[in-house]
């Protein structure tokens, strides 16, 4: 026996260990679902491998970048949030753990970044480039695309400009006008954008016949890969369904009138048309697969826009109040209706209102043969009225107890 355990053997260690234990202790590298944390311009990754529990359970096997200067380390997928402030030095240092060469792009950015590095087994490379103009970017490995992507290797990165109100350094003459008028004008009253208020749903797909290839070091060729893959998971922030819908980190929650940013990634191999309930969106920004990037010109008013797989668009989520919820708007909703805003039904609660969001395309709503409560589905809470006063919370159910029957 050699007297070093290898990566790949200790990971298969795990696997078996967690399978035999079933709920005991879990050794190894399984990630926990829904972390997203802000992280700081300078940081050590890795790229490695990480087996990833699945809505319905299953582990699935990901190439995953894992943050070495986390508390603790650990991979997760997507990636760490990059987040600077335009022209901020940023550093990465790069290792690549696994057997084969990986990559790294960020998508958008200029430079030698935007057109991406290749890093060899074992190999570390140091990526330095100022933070490009505000907006989304994604990162990931470009290498056999849309391959390495997809299979796990990719993550959110942030900009936010020097100046201004916008997520943007250079906002076009409609874009500042939205935002201008948050906060400011009978349209919308309220409180204008703030940049913590905003939010990363960044799609996955997943289609674990592919992901076993990789776990068995088979190689994967692109083009068969574009031409079978057939999604079981459809994630958002690397969760489905029930957890999508209740991750706080997805999930925008606020008054009426605390407009807020989704900035939607598409990493997985899906075009999807996510659609919003309760309220209208402004779209503000897209980036096409190639990097092209724009600040709309005319700012789209719209309940669902498509995202092509490897495309990113910015939504600002206006947090009106729902024009569907009738009566005088003069009146608070806490006062308005109170009942239903004090209902439980079927052990939920009525308080705060909730909208999904779900996508268009029907089959991002299953995943591993389920329905909607499985899939690519998320929403948005309103807590309070415009006047600074949240709902009342209607009081909890029975803990976890059935539905009452009617
Ligand atoms: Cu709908």
């Amino acid at each position: 026996m050699a007297e070093t355990i290898s990566r790949r053997e200790f990971m298969r260690y795990a696997l078996v260990g967690a399978a035999a234990l079933a709920g005991g202790v879990v050794a190894g590298r399984y990630l926990p679902l829904g972390r997203q944390v802000i992280y700081g311009i300078r940081r050590n990754l890795a790229i490695t491998e990480a087996l990833v529990q699945m809505v319905d359970q299953t582990f699935v096997y990901h190439w995953a970048f894992e943050d070495l200067s986390g508390m603790p380390p650990m991979p997760s997928v997507p990636g760490p949030l990059i987040q600077a402030i335009e022209g901020e030095e940023v550093q990465l240092t790069v290792t690549n753990t696994l057997r084969d060469i990986h990559g790294f792009r960020v998508l958008g950015a200029p430079g030698d970044v935007g057109a991406g590095i290749s890093i060899l087994p074992g190999e570390t490379k140091t990526i330095e480039f100022p933070a490009p103009e505000g907006g989304s970017y994604m990162y990931f490995d470009h290498i056999n695309l849309p391959v390495n992507r997809v299979l796990g290797l990719h993550g959110p990165m942030i900009v936010l400009p020097e100046n201004g109100n916008t997520p943007y350094s250079k906002p076009t003459p409609n874009v500042q006008r939205l935002f201008n008028d948050l906060g400011t004008t009978g349209h919308f009253p309220g409180e204008p954008w703030k940049p913590e208020r905003t939010r990363i749903w960044l799609f996955n797909s997943i289609d674990p016949r592919f992901n076993e290839m990789a776990e068995n070091g088979q190689p994967i060729d692109a083009a068969r890969f574009r031409e079978e893959v057939l999604p079981r998971y459809f994630t958002i922030n690397g969760e489905s369904g029930a957890f999508s819908s209740h991750n706080h980190h997805t999930v925008p929650s606020g008054r009426i009138g605390q407009p807020h940013l989704i900035r939607i990634m598409n990493a997985g191999m899906n075009s999807d048309s996510p659609h919003i309930h309760g309220n209208h969106v402004y779209l503000t920004a897209r980036d096409d697969a190639a990097g092209g990037r724009r600040v709309e010109e005319n700012v789209r008013f719209v309940d669902t826009f498509t995202s092509e797989s490897g495309e990113l668009m910015d939504w600002l989520l206006p947090m009106r109040r729902p024009p569907d919820i009738p009566g005088d708007e003069r009146v608070p909703l806490r006062e308005l209706i109170p009942e239903e805003l004090a209902l439980t039904l079927g052990g939920v609660r009525q308080s705060p209102l909730k909208y999904p969001m779900h996508g268009h395309n029907e089959v991002s709503q299953s995943a591993a043969g389920g329905n909607y409560p499985q899939g690519m589905v998320t929403g948005y809470e309103i807590t309070g009225d415009l006047d600074g006063v949240d709902f009342p919370q209607s009081p909890a159910s029975e803990k976890g107890g059935p539905p009452e029957a009617h």
